[in-house]
């Protein structure tokens, strides 16, 4: 299967090696290296039961690649390679969709966070990112997945996993929904400032977890993943950033004692992110930016719960119980930013609403 696809973007390779790639939780990805061509390539099997629409994807990407290499030398993101018909996607005979882009070389990617600049570095980047996107018109762009970060589809889809309790794990869990289950209401209120315009509609990445970044020695270098790249709103994309990069412990950390909110990392990702977005941020954006973390982590953490209880049909899983350590990975998470609310609060006060434009 592979080779078959292989062949139809370097025909006249006779050799190539092939090996799984990255930690990503949706699709499958190879480091590809051909002979006799001097660059490495990652190939992905694009996951169309995420993806209904893998061609859409596909335009988005080649959209971004036009325009965006304008605004960094420094900073990148891969380029689609077309397959020898020209087309950017390839549909193998089984009906799998798959692509192929470059590899960006000497990069490695970050979990944890365990020092400041990997944070700042973080901000940078996604702020670079959303910098690049200004310029285009979200009435342009379709949403990848319909409600992706919508709140109130992600309870719908949490109440009915509950409802249906298909995998027989619900009453093991009972905890876990009543912690979510107790905050939603007060987290319900930011949707309705979307919905209302209070906050502008741009084009995002809405993926933003801090492994979709690429980094080269001690620098950001590339923003990869962008599948979900379509409408949505910066809150999304600097609270789900700051879920992975102030999460002092791996998402699926099994000790929890090890899991917290850590405010300097924090801090540090919304310095390096207003270096690059103080020319487009408006006061409404920063005005909710302390809710982002904890109302990204909650949908995420809802996310990986309702999986759970459908029987992991979503997210890849290593083992049985995967969703619900992630999830509770998130719950920890969350009562720790619920601790130091008022710190984050007051830092978002000093390091961005003193400069917003
Ligand atoms: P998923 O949607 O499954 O998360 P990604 O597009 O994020 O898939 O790719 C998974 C992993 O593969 C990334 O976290 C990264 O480690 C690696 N990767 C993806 N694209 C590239 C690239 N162009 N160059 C180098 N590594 C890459
Ligand atoms: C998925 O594709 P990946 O692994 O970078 C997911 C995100 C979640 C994340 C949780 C399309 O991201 O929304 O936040 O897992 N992507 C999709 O780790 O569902
Ligand atoms: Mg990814």
């Amino acid at each position: 299967m592979l080779s078959e696809v292989i062949h139809n973007y370097f025909p006249k390779s006779r050799n190539s090696e092939v090996i799984p790639f990255g930690n990503g939780h949706i699709n499958d990805t190879y480091k590809l290296a051909v002979s006799n061509m001097p660059q490495d390539f990652i190939l992905q099997r694009i996951n169309t039961d995420v993806f209904k629409n893998p061609q859409g994807i596909v335009d988005t990407h080649l959209k971004l690649q036009k325009s965006i290499r304008k605004y960094s030398d420094s900073l990148t993101i891969a380029e689609l390679i077309p397959n020898t018909s020209g087309n950017f996607l390839t549909i193998d005979q089984r009906g799998n969709a798959w692509r192929v882009t470059t590899f960006i070389n000497d990069s490695y990617t970050i979990d944890v966070v365990d020092e400041d600049w990997q944070a700042f570095e973080a901000g940078f980047g996604y702020g670079w990112f959303a910098k690049a996107c200004s310029e285009f018109n979200a009435s342009d762009f379709k949403e990848a997945i319909t409600d992706f970060h919508r709140l109130s589809f992600r309870v719908n889809q949490l109440n009915e996993a509950i409802h249906l309790n298909k995998a027989g794990r619900l009453e093991s869990v009972k905890d876990i929904v009543n912690f979510y289950k107790e905050r939603e209401a007060k987290l319900s209120k930011i949707e309705s400032y979307v919905d209302e315009g209070i906050i502008p509609l741009r084009v995002v990445h809405n993926d933003t977890k801090i492994n979709n970044l690429l980094f080269r020695n001690k620098k950001v270098s590339a923003v990869i993943d962008l599948d979900t790249v379509g409408p949505g709103i910066l809150f999304y994309d600097y609270g789900d950033a700051l879920r992975t990069s102030a999460n002092s412990a791996l998402e699926d950390e099994k000790d929890l004692s090890k899991v917290h909110f850590n405010i300097q990392a924090f801090e540090a990702f919304t310095k390096g992110y207003i270096t690059q977005v103080d020319s487009i941020i408006t006061k409404s954006e920063i005005e909710n930016f302390h809710l982002a973390p904890i109302l990204m982590t909650y949908i995420i953490g809802i996310r990986f719960l309702t999986d759970y209880l459908n029987g992991d049909t979503y997210y890849k899983v290593a083992y049985p119980d995967h969703n619900i350590d992630r999830s509770k990975v998130q719950k920890k998470l969350i009562e720790s930013i619920e601790y130091q609310e008022n710190h984050i609060k007051n830092i978002i006060e000093k390091t961005l609403l003193s400069v917003h434009v």
